[in-house]
């Protein structure tokens, strides 16, 4: 009797297990750490200067809202929950300095999906024709450029797929295509495994 009841808790252990294997292996994980920036601002690199106030161009900020930084900018949530952290940028005229940047460890031979979201963040009366816009790169090559609306606080998701070759690691960056000046929100970068 004894026995029985040993066994069928080894066969009930063995069943949990592989169901929680199942899930864990269903949800893509993303490999970018701290990519909803609510660990706030750490684990990445900038080209830019941290500075709460964005007191001057090239400086950025990790906020709840561009509002809580200065109160003539927009209020709006994050991208993650709505009342989430955000990084929050004040560029510079000069295209392509890096706002982002980290290195994750892929496999190769793999297809990836690389995403984030974007918002404007200057109110709309002042600065209509200074429209912020982002390129994504991964290992220096353009994935997508990312022009934000008019409307603050509209996050636009972008979403481009990417393939390993036989590189073994993927430096992602988010560089200022603009030769404006002007203040964006960035939240949600994201690589994960595509599924098939
Ligand atoms: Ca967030």
């Amino acid at each position: 009797m004894k026995l029985i009841n040993l066994r069928q808790i080894i066969l009930f252990a063995g069943v949990i297990f592989l169901l929680i294997t199942l899930k864990i292996t269903a949800t893509p994980t993303n490999l970018v750490v701290n990519g909803d920036f609510e660990a706030g601002n750490q684990d990445f690199i900038s080209g830019y200067t941290h500075d709460p106030s964005l007191g001057a161009n090239k400086t950025y900020a990790i906020a709840n809202s561009p509002n809580a930084l200065n109160q003539e900018l927009p209020s709006f949530g994050d991208y993650t929950s709505g009342t989430g952290k955000m990084m929050i940028v004040r560029s510079s005229r000069a295209a392509n300095e890096t706002i982002w940047e980290q290195t994750v460890s892929v496999e190769p031979e793999t297809d990836y999906q690389l995403s984030g979201a974007f918002a404007r963040a200057v109110p709309r009366a002042t600065d209509n024709e200074r429209l912020a816009k982002v390129g994504f790169y991964i290992n220096d090559g353009l994935k997508e450029n990312v022009e934000a609306g008019e409307d603050p606080g509209v996050w636009q998701e972008f979403v481009e797929t990417w393939n390993s070759d036989k590189k073994t690691s993927a430096t992602i960056k988010i560089r200022n295509s603009s030769s404006f000046d002007t203040y964006f929100a960035i939240d949600d970068i994201s690589l994960e495994v595509k599924n098939p």
